[in-house]
């Protein structure tokens, strides 16, 4: 330290910082936890955004649910209390029938389907949330929807009365036309609802049985194929538009990346999920004839449902994709 002019550090420090670095921190939520593909995901863009930007734009990333319920999350990325979030896209379907089209059995039974829908809908999708004052970066799928049981599920008759839970309205609608009993649980609540005896059933992926360690409560899973849901992250556009150029530039392209990374992510993570899950003793199978029957029967009807709820807007996008897809 210079004893007669110790300004002269301070002065010199000051000075050493570039003219633009005023640091912007965003807060995001994101409503899976740790173990989740999804979280991984989210955490390896916000250190691709850090790194692009020199440390110029911080996201924090609060993953679970613990900073804001699900429910709140896009709520709050509306008002601006948090920048970023994302969530599973088809719990906003009480506001538009488009964004539960994912959860629709015999819409999109591949990955490649499932990707292709996405581009048919984003659209849509992105001028439904620029109404509210949002842009959507990325959207990645789950892998295909099953079934979690404690016995074999080999009989249609085993779902009467059973308590399954369920990620949103269409899964709940699906087990109630199959006789089941459903109940909709945020995947955090997953363990509790199972020791508590509040349900003997689960419908949800490869991916979120292992990362919920579905063996502690059950002995199937039934890989039945239903549809591939997605989660969207997105962003407030006032937050975005606050940014300068270059920095929404590396955004923009850290989202690509992953989106392209993370539909990646979700195969392989089906892969070491399904190998995970017989590993911890869970019994891996397909739907028998008459289950498939039954689950065949509820889809349709779930169909035909979402298609009298659905506006023209939805019905048409659902139409030219299956145009494109060749049916
Ligand atoms: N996991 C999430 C959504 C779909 C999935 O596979 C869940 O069950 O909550």
């Amino acid at each position: 330290m210079n004893k007669h002019f110790p300004h002269v550090l301070l002065v010199t420090t000051v000075f050493a910082l570039p003219a633009t670095a005023i640091a912007t921190e965003w807060t995001m939520a994101t409503p899976y936890g740790e173990a989740s593909f999804h979280t991984d995901n989210v955490r390896q863009f916000a250190a691709d955004v850090a790194e692009a930007t020199n440390g110029e734009l911080t996201i924090n990333v609060h993953s679970g649910g613990s900073l804001v319920a699900h429910g709140e999350i896009k709520p709050s990325v509306r008002r601006g209390t948090i920048e970023i979030g994302e969530v599973f896209l088809s719990v906003l379907s009480n506001e538009d029938p488009i964004f539960e089209v994912d959860t629709l059995p015999g819409v999109a039974g591949s990955y490649e389907e499932a990707y292709q829908l996405w581009e048919a809908t984003q659209p849509v999708i992105s001028e439904l949330f620029a109404n509210q004052g949002l842009m959507p970066l990325y959207a990645v799928a789950w892998p295909a929807q099953g079934i979690y049981t404690a016995f074999d599920l080999n009989d249609p008759e085993q779902f009467d009365g059973l308590r399954v839970r369920a990620p949103n309205i269409n899964t709940q609608r699906f087990t109630d036309y199959l006789g089941g009993s459903p109940t909709e649980t945020e995947e955090s609540d997953i363990p509790t609802a199972f020791s508590t005896g509040r349900v003997d059933a689960m419908i949800t992926s490869s991916s979120t049985g292992n990362a919920m360690t579905a063996w502690d409560y059950v002995t199937h899973y039934t890989d039945a194929n239903l549809w591939l849901p997605k989660n969207i992250i997105f962003v407030n556009q006032r937050a975005f538009e606050r940014l300068d150029e270059p920095t929404q530039q590396a955004l923009l392209e850290a989202a690509a990346r992953a989106e392209e990374r993370g539909w990646q992510m979700s195969r392989d993570d089906n892969q070491a999920s399904l190998e995970a899950l017989e590993a911890n003793g869970v019994t891996v199978s397909t739907p028998n004839e008459a289950v498939a029957a039954a689950l065949q029967a509820a889809g349709d009807k779930l169909f035909a449902a979402w298609e009298e709820r659905a506006g023209e807007q939805a019905q048409q996008v659902l139409q030219e994709y299956q145009q494109q897809r060749g049916n």
